[in-house]
Formats: C-alpha cells, sequence, structure tokens
C-alpha cells in the first residue's frame, strides 16, 4: 500500500482550525489554476458526514414533488468545463478600518480553479417538473449546524443567475473529482458571484416563489447600496444581497519583505473582476507613477489573468510596490474599499 498522502494544511495560513477555515500564501498566485493543496477552504459548520450509501439529488418542485437524482442519472447530462474566480466574499476583511470582527482574511479566500459538471439550467429543466412562477432556486447542503440554535446555512439565487449558462453543479475541480473539503461530490458554481453563493455538499434543490428563508440569506451577506459609515444604522429593508465580485488584482512576487539583487526586478500577480473582464492592469513602485503591466494571459469572463511588469529601482531600497486593475465597465480599484459592517468585497489597491 503507499504510504498516506502528506497532510497539506501546512502549506496554507490556517484562520481557523474548526470548522477548518484555510487561506492560500499569494505566492501560489502565479499560476493560472490556483492547485487544489493550496486552495483556500471556507465552511460554517466544517464538512458533513457522508456515509456509504450513493449520493442523491432531491429536486423539490413548485408543486411540492421531490425527484431523486442519482449521481449517475445526473451526469447523463452534457458536461461542461470552464475556469472560475471562487472568491469569499470576505476576503480582505482584515484591511477594514475600524476593524471588523469574523474571519480575518487578508488576500488568499480566493483561487482560480475548472470547474467541471452540468448546467443547472439543464438539471432544474429534466428534472425540476416546471418553471411556472419559479422565481428562486434554493440550495440544501448536507452540512448541518452544531446546534438547533444555530441556523442552517440555506441560500437562494434568483431563477435568471440560475438558469445563466455559466452556472453550473460541478463534479470536478481541475481535473480531479471534488474533492470534500471544496464540496463533494456536488457543488454549486457561479462565476462573477461572491463564493457564500457556491454551495457545497448539495443534496436538495427547492423551486420556490420566493428567497430562502432563514439568516444566511436574509440577514447575512448583504451590503448598503451605498456605504454607510459606522455609526451610522441603514434603513430596515435597505440591505441588497452581495452578489457580484468586484474589480481586484494581487500582486505574487517579489513577497513582501523580500531583498532582491540590482537590476531589472519582475512584478506579477493576478487580476479578476465579477462582470466582464479585466482590462487594464497597472503597478507603482515609487510615488504616484502608476505603469502598465503586460497581460500574459487572455481574457474570459469569470477567470481570472496573469500579469506581469518589469521595473528596475532607480537607487538602492525599500520599495512600496503596488497593483490595480480596471475591468471592461470601466471600473477601477479604489486606493480603499469603503468601509461595510460585515467587510465584504475589499478591493484596495494591493
Ligand atoms: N454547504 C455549504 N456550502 C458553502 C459554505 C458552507 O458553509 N456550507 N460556505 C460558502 C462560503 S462562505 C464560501 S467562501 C465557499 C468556499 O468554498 P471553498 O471551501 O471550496 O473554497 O463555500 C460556500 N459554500
Ligand atoms: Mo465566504
Amino acid at each position: 500500500e503507499p504510504p498516506p498522502p502528506a497532510p497539506d494544511a501546512t502549506v496554507r495560513i490556517v484562520r481557523n482550525s474548526r470548522p477548518i477555515d484555510l487561506e492560500t500564501p499569494v505566492q501560489y498566485f502565479d499560476q493560472f489554476l490556483t492547485p487544489i493543496p493550496a486552495f483556500f477552504v471556507r465552511s460554517h459548520f466544517g464538512e458533513p458526514a457522508m456515509g456509504l450509501a450513493p449520493w442523491t439529488l432531491g429536486v423539490e418542485s413548485r408543486e411540492g414533488t421531490i425527484r431523486r437524482v442519482g449521481l449517475s442519472e445526473l451526469l447523463e447530462l452534457e458536461r461542461f468545463e470552464f475556469p472560475a474566480v471562487l472568491q469569499c466574499a470576505g476576503n480582505g476583511r482584515a484591511w477594514f478600518r475600524p476593524r471588523i470582527p469574523g474571519l480575518g482574511w487578508e488576500k488568499g479566500a480566493v483561487g482560480n480553479a475548472s470547474w467541471s459538471g452540468v448546467r443547472l439550467a439543464d438539471v432544474l429543466s429534466r428534472f425540476g417538473g416546471g418553471l411556472d412562477g419559479v422565481q428562486h432556486v434554493h440550495f440544501h447542503g448536507l452540512d448541518h449546524p452544531p446546534s438547533p440554535k444555530t441556523p442552517a446555512y440555506l441560500r437562494s439565487v434568483p431563477i435568471d443567475r440560475a438558469l445563466d449558462p455559466s452556472s453550473l453543479l460541478a463534479t470536478h475541480m481541475n481535473g480531479q473529482p471534488l474533492p470534500v473539503l471544496h464540496g463533494g461530490p456536488l457543488r454549486v458554481v457561479l462565476p462573477g458571484w461572491t463564493g457564500n453563493h457556491w454551495i457545497k455538499w448539495v443534496r436538495k434543490l427547492v423551486l420556490s416563489s420566493v428567497e430562502a428563508p432563514g439568516f444566511y440569506q436574509q440577514t447575512g451577506y448583504r451590503m448598503p447600496k451605498s456605504p454607510l459609515t459606522p455609526d451610522q444604522t441603514p434603513p430596515p429593508g435597505s440591505l441588497q444581497p452581495v452578489t457580484w465580485l468586484n474589480v481586484k488584482s494581487l500582486i505574487a512576487r517579489p513577497l513582501r519583505g523580500s531583498r532582491l539583487p540590482r537590476g531589472p526586478i519582475t512584478i506579477q500577480g493576478v487580476a479578476w473582476t465579477g462582470q466582464g473582464v479585466v482590462d487594464r492592469i497597472e503597478v507603482a513602485a515609487e510615488g504616484d507613477d502608476w505603469r502598465p503591466a503586460q497581460w500574459v494571459s487572455e481574457p474570459r469572463a469569470g477567470a481570472w489573468r496573469l500579469w506581469r511588469a518589469t521595473w528596475t529601482p532607480s537607487r538602492p531600497g525599500e520599495y512600496a510596490l503596488r497593483c490595480r486593475a480596471s475591468d471592461s465597465s470601466g471600473q477601477t480599484q479604489p486606493e480603499t474599499t469603503p468601509w461595510n459592517k460585515s467587510g465584504y468585497l475589499w478591493n484596495g489597491w494591493d
């Protein structure tokens, strides 16, 4: 028998150990696909016990009848595969001032993987029993809260988003069967939308006329339309669900604190956005001297792009490197992101 694989948690930053929340160190962001052993992990209650029974997906129609679909039946549908960025809404929470309680993600609650599976649209039309009056699709995962007082992690998306051709139920990640930590055997993939919608261990889809009830849909993952200061209270009902990612970029190299030989230095990293594609990337090493960097991968909606720049310091010394991206809708990363109560969607210059 081969030896068991070495535990891989050491390559990631442990933000929480029970349930396990792991952050990717930035040096892994020099590759188009983030390797699974380095990919960030987030879950509210930890991974569920699976048992040995074959996985089934329940699809509950508007009339309330449940169709049980086996994985093999699901996989008779046409398969699709494409790369997409998965980012936690709270990535970068640690940078907000005043500080925000919650997981102190810095840079690496994000990754770009190749996802493959079947279209949610195909699953709903084949097994959903009709879409008349359906406004939202609820996703139930197999993970349960640790106590009856804790709300379940139940989320929903509007039907338009569920029917979008990019919305998948994925069984594979980077060409491998989806690991349990990432929601295997079946998870939601919603390119362009924050990670909280990418439900792992999907056991049931409910076709409904209303949003999912409960804390995680009705209270959590919401933001005011325009920023409020920490002392302002949002008017009731004014908070919007967090959905689309915003434009963002990170420097993968050189690492903070690096000592480098004199001469040309390569700066490299990644950039992405929610809607459209990133189309401009700039770096600054000295003051406000922003200079264009070069793309080293193609634009593709939902995925990130690698970039690179060469810079020769004018003198020996200490420098702060910065990068900022812009996207096809004309958005540019701000120097800092306006404060919001839960610390969502940080996209200040890296
Ligand atoms: N069932 C279930 N799905 C879930 C969660 C969860 O707690 N339970 N967490 C969500 C959040 S907040 C994020 S950011 C992503 C993280 O996916 P990953 O662990 O594959 O990186 O999973 C999402 N899907
Ligand atoms: Mo998240």
